[in-house]
C-alpha cells in the first residue's frame, strides 16, 4: 500500500485509528478458550466489529510469539483474514527488529514476503546499514522508533550527541537514507510537547503514535502539535479498545470505544 493510498482511506473514513491486536489468553473472554484458535477467533470477531471504525491493524508480535508455533500461526491466520477480506486495511506488524544486513533482510522478507504486511517496526539502534534492507521493499513501509512512549525514552532517546538529542539525530539522518520516502516514525502519544519541534524535522513523515488510551497520553494534543498537511498519524490503542469488556459483548464493547475514538478524529478532521 502506498501512502497516498493510506491517506485516502483515512480521508475516506474521518479516521486515523490503528487498533492493537496484542492478545492475551489471561484477558481474553473465557467461552473463547474452548475453541480451537482462541487468538484468532478474538481477532476475527474484533476485526468484524471495528473494521469500519479505524485504517491500521497492529499486532504486536510479542503476544503471538509468546504462545508458540500457535501464536505464529494465528497471527498467520489473522493477516490473511485482514488481507483477503479487508486489503485497504493497512497491516503493521509490530516486531521492533533491526540487525546486519543479510540478518534484516531475512526479517523483512518474513514480515513483507512470507506474512505480506504493509510494515513492521524497527529500532534505529544498528544504524543505516540495519535498516536500509527493509526500506528496499517497494510499497513497503519501515516503522522506525524515534521517541518511544515509555518512561525509559528519557534514559537514550533523550539525550544529547553532538549538540543535539539522539531521537532528532535519529529523524536528521534517516531522512537522507535511500528510500527513505518508505520511512515512519513512532513517536509516543505521552510525549505529545515534543511533536512540534518532530514536524520541523519531518513534516510529511507518517507518525505511529502508540500511547493513548491505557498509557495516558492525549489525542487531542497528538493532533494540535502533530498533524502534518496529509493529516500524517496512525494513532494506535490496543488494551483500551480491545479489553473493553471480557463478556461475551467483547467485540461490540472494542466497536465502541473505537467509535468514541474515531468520533473526536473526525472533528479534528474537520476542524
Ligand atoms: P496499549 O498501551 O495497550 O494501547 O498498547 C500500546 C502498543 O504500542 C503495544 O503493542 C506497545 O508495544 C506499542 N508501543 C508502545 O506502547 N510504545 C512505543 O513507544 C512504541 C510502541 C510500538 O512500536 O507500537
Amino acid at each position: 500500500m502506498t501512502t497516498q493510498q493510506l491517506t485516502a482511506q483515512i480521508k475516506k473514513k474521518n479516521s486515523f485509528l490503528c487498533i492493537g491486536l496484542d492478545v492475551d489468553l489471561n484477558k481474553i473472554p473465557k467461552h473463547l478458550l474452548e475453541l480451537e484458535d482462541p487468538i484468532f477467533e478474538f481477532n476475527k470477531a474484533i476485526i468484524d466489529a471495528t473494521h469500519h471504525l479505524c485504517v491500521a491493524y497492529k499486532p504486536n508480535t510479542a503476544f503471538y510469539e509468546a504462545y508458540g508455533i500457535k501464536g505464529w500461526q494465528a497471527l498467520e491466520k489473522t493477516i490473511k483474514y485482514l488481507n483477503k477480506n479487508h486489503p485497504e486495511i493497512f497491516t503493521i506488524a509490530d516486531a521492533k527488529r533491526g540487525d546486519i544486513g543479510n540478518t534484516s533482510t531475512m526479517y523483512a522478507k518474513a514480515f513483507f514476503e512470507d506474512l505480506a504486511f504493509d510494515s513492521v517496526t524497527v529500532a534505529p539502534y544498528m544504524g543505516k546499514d540495519s535498516v536500509e534492507p527493509f526500506l528496499a521493499f517497494k510499497n513497503k513501509h519501515t516503522i522506525m522508533l524515534a521517541l518511544t512512549s515509555n518512561q525509559g525514552a528519557f534514559d537514550f532517546q533523550t539525550k544529547q550527541v553532538d549538540g543535539k538529542e539522539l531521537y532528532k539525530q535519529v529523524l536528521e539522518t534517516s531522512k537522507n537514507w535511500e528510500n527513505s520516502e518508505n520511512l515512519m516514525y513512532v513517536v509516543g502519544a505521552t510525549k505529545a510537547e515534543y511533536f512540534a519541534d518532530i514536524r520541523k524535522i519531518i513534516p510529511n513523515s507518517f507518525l505511529l503514535v502508540p500511547g493513548v488510551g491505557a498509557q495516558g497520553g492525549n489525542l487531542q494534543d497528538v493532533c494540535k502539535y502533530g498533524m502534518s498537511d496529509n493529516v500524517g498519524l496512525l494513532i494506535n490503542s490496543s488494551r483500551g479498545i480491545i479489553y473493553a469488556s471480557n463478556n461475551k459483548d467483547f467485540a461490540q464493547a472494542a466497536a465502541t470505544k473505537a467509535a468514541d475514538l474515531q468520533q473526536q478524529m473526525e472533528v479534528v478532521l474537520n476542524s
